[in-house]
């Protein structure tokens, strides 16, 4: 492996979400989001795990500040709690909520991190969930308007900005499979929060433009190969239907400038009601973007499975592989995959990996170190992966390793613990893991120590 091709500008990060760490949630004014009225159902989050303090971050982003500094990341990419900014979705603005943010931002340009600011990172205002939430088109005006704000606020401080993390799961696992807030079973809903989240995403870009700021946009999606379990002939053609269910339906439209045939037709036939496209609407979403994240985990398997309405296809269990506590299988090649495959098929301008890590329980030894030799090799063997991708030709312009501390992991509460800092969860008290020194070395060393330690000191 050539590590050289991690250019010298290449952006080494780390990502969180504001629901997920931020705690705080009645402070500063803000208002309440889904996921504070969804965690809060009996049994929809695990041990009935809810943000309300999370890794109070919101009181500690001090601290988190050093953390960074200390780890030696170039980029912090973080959320923005639509909530704190506008308490009712839309209308009166929270000066408190913007000073929140600013010193957040202040303190990492002043510790000479780059912020990359996600504007929409699950935590929906709950009025606007009432009102139909990503299924109201008014929604993504309303995205809009809460964009505009930060745009002026922040705009030449902030020069990344992503609009939408993840939408596939904000549609599917918020609206279709219920697993996450807003908690609905509906899949022609979720199509479109899948269109309506698009469209808002494009209102962004658009709005970003008109008002000439310095920086980029972009948008982060989580993808992964899907690949049939095994080669028979329904497993393959339910992979492509995979694929189009999680991958191309977001590809498509903003960089195609429509939602795939085949699905289209597909979803037609199950007697699925499609999202309305109304004039002007494909156009919006295909705004040409600076960068697109990639979230990666793993790769899928795919065994056709006619019973699952309306895709018709179920995940299978491939075996033969590591699995984190999370139970993703460990499968780098697959970043390497769809990396390639991403930049052959739509030629984004510039890629970010903009999520890639793995949950594993570990707590602190006797001698209060966190020995995650485990988390060094996921993510080392992913870097690997990363480069020869760039050897290929990829546009690989940035790695944020998800995440920065143990924290709240959604309808799994605590239990999946992601950091490169271990959370204490009785005091809260941060403690660095083995795998913060690792990446601080990679970092310093510009991803050259990948090289140097293939086999790593595992004492
Ligand atoms: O914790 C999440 C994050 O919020 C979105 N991407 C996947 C992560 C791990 O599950």
């Amino acid at each position: 492996m050539n590590t050289k091709k991690f250019c010298d500008s290449f952006v080494w990060g780390v990502t969180t979400a504001s629901y997920q760490i931020e705690g705080g949630v009645k402070d500063g004014g803000r208002g309440e989001s889904i996921w504070d009225r969804f965690s809060h159902i009996p049994g929809r989050v695990l041990h009935d795990d809810h943000g309300d303090i999370a890794c109070d971050s919101y009181h500690r982003a001090e601290e988190d500040v050093r953390l960074l500094k200390e780890l030696g990341v170039k980029a912090y990419r973080f959320s923005i709690a639509w909530p704190r900014i506008f308490p009712g979705g839309y209308g009166q603005v929270s000066e408190d909520g913007l000073r929140y943010y600013e010193e957040l931002i202040d303190g990492l340009l002043e510790a000479g991190i780059e912020p990359y600011v996600t504007l929409y990172h699950w935590d929906l205002p709950q009025k606007l969930q009432d009102e139909g939430g990503w299924t109201n088109r008014k929604t993504a005006e309303y995205f809009c308007d809460y964009c505009g704000v930060l745009f002026e606020r922040f705009g030449g401080r902030v020069r990344h900005w992503i609009t939408l993390n993840e939408p596939w799961v904000v549609a599917f696992v918020g609206n279709y499979t219920g697993k996450m807030a807003p908690g609905l079973r509906d899949f022609s809903a979720a199509l479109t929060a899948s269109h309506v989240q698009l469209l808002a995403h494009g209102m962004a870009v658009r709005l970003f433009r008109s008002m000439g700021l310095d920086g980029e946009i972009g948008v982060t999606l989580n993808l992964s190969p899907k690949e049939a379990l095994t080669d028979t002939p329904e497993n393959l053609e339910a992979a492509v239907r995979h694929d189009g269910y999680a991958n191309r339906w977001f590809l498509e439209p903003l960089f195609v400038g429509s939602y795939p045939e085949d699905m289209w037709e597909w979803y037609g036939r199950q007697q699925v009601v499609l999202p309305e496209i109304c004039p002007g609407d494909m156009e919006l979403i295909r705004q040409p973007v600076d960068f697109l994240g990639i979230n990666y985990y793993n790769i899928d398997y795919t065994v056709s499975d006619l019973s699952v309405w309306p895709i018709g296809f179920r995940t299978g269990f491939s075996g033969g592989n590591p699995m984190t506590h999370y139970q993703m299988p460990v499968i780098p090649e697959g970043l390497k995959k769809i990396l390639v495959r991403v930049h052959n098929d739509y030629h984004p301008p510039k890629i970010y990996i903009t999520e890639n890590g793995a949950s594993y329980q570990e707590h602190p030894d006797r001698n209060g170190q966190v020995q995650d030799d485990a988390r060094i090799d996921y993510v080392h063997t992913h870097l690997q992966k990363a480069a020869e991708a760039v050897e290929e030709g990829v546009p690989l312009a940035g790695y944020f390793v998800w995440t920065l501390m143990d924290d709240f992991e959604w309808n799994t509460g605590y239990e999946n613990q992601f950091g490169l800092v271990y959370v204490d969860r009785k005091t809260l008290a941060r403690t660095k893991k083995k795998s913060f020194f690792w990446y601080r070395q990679v970092i310093d060393s510009n991803g050259a120590v990948l090289e140097e330690n293939e086999e790593h000191d595992r004492r």
